[in-house]
């Protein structure tokens, strides 16, 4: 039973699940393939090395995709949790969708970085908001290395594989894990467990003293890990077990 005490602060991960419901294709979905490549090789530097203007059409598609997608009841559900918490919350996200910040949450870890914000490959301009979906074959350069007469590619504000998390994003995560220590309730929701370093804060919890739940639409791979594990869609899930 989903009982919080005083003492409890809660921890949830997000994965592509959560946003399923709002209409946005999980990795699953697409078998871990996007246009016949394995999407470590579109999601990763050396893949955007090799091939930039197949990177920026996997992203430009996916940006195209969000528009008139909204939050749905499980993204609602967190809010209401964090509202209730405060500081006693944290909300880390592998998504880069933005929902979970335009349904309300403001306690939010990206931990892979945001689809609609580009960053410069060269110069050290800050990332910045960019919602274009550029035209298959164009890759965009960066304005202000051209005025220096440079050419730069810009590149998704995103956190390939094989690159590390955004700086300072795992620190806070565990800082609020080992501060919570035996009160620490770990939620994940949506996520296939496949992806570290968020596949391993269940076993974090647990050498934390912590308690781990999973509202997942079907088993994922390290299911046996988590204390709690309940199935079915989070839209509908997650508002029955904060009830
Ligand atoms: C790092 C980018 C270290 C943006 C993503 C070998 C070689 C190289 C690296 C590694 C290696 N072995 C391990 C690694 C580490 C690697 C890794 O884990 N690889 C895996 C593939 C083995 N990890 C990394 O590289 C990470 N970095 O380790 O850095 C380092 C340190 C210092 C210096 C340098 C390096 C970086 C990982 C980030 C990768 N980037 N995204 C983007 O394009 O999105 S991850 C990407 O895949 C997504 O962001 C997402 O996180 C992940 C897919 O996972 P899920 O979100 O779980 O989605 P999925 O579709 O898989 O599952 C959906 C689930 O929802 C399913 O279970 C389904 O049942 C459920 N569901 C569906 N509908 C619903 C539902 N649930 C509820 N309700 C529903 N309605």
């Amino acid at each position: 039973m989903w009982n919080l005490t005083a003492q409890s602060h809660v921890l949830v991960l997000t994965g592509a699940g959560i946003s399923a419901e709002s209409g946005v294709p999980t990795f699953r979905d697409a078998g871990g393939l996007w246009e016949g490549h394995d999407v470590t090789d579109v999601a990763s530097p050396e893949g955007f090395a090799a091939d930039p203007l197949l990177v920026w059409s996997f992203y430009s598609e996916r940006r195209a995709a969000l528009a008139g997608i909204a939050p749905n009841a499980g993204h609602f559900a967190l809010v209401e949790l964090e509202k209730q918490l405060g500081d006693r919350f944290l909300l880390a996200t592998q998504n880069i969708d933005g929902l979970h910040l335009a349904a309300g949450s403001q306690r939010v870890v990206e931990m892979h970085g945001a689809l609609m914000r580009s960053r410069c490959t060269r110069c050290d301009r800050a990332p910045f908001e960019d919602t274009t979906a550029y035209r298959k074959n164009v890759a965009p350069l960066c304005g202000k290395c051209r005025a220096a007469g440079k050419d730069a590619l810009l590149r998704p504000d995103v956190t390939w594989f094989g690159e590390a998390l955004p700086p300072g994003a795992l620190d806070r995560i565990e800082a609020f894990a080992t501060n919570a220590g035996e009160h620490l309730v770990f939620l994940a929701v949506g996520t296939s467990g496949m992806v570290n370093p968020a596949a391993g804060l269940v076993d974090a919890t647990k050498r934390l003293g912590g308690t781990s739940w999973l509202v997942n639409l079907e088993a994922p791979v390290n299911a046996s890990h988590f204390d709690h594990v309940v199935l079915g869609p989070s839209a509908r899930e997650l508002p029955a077990l904060f009830a």
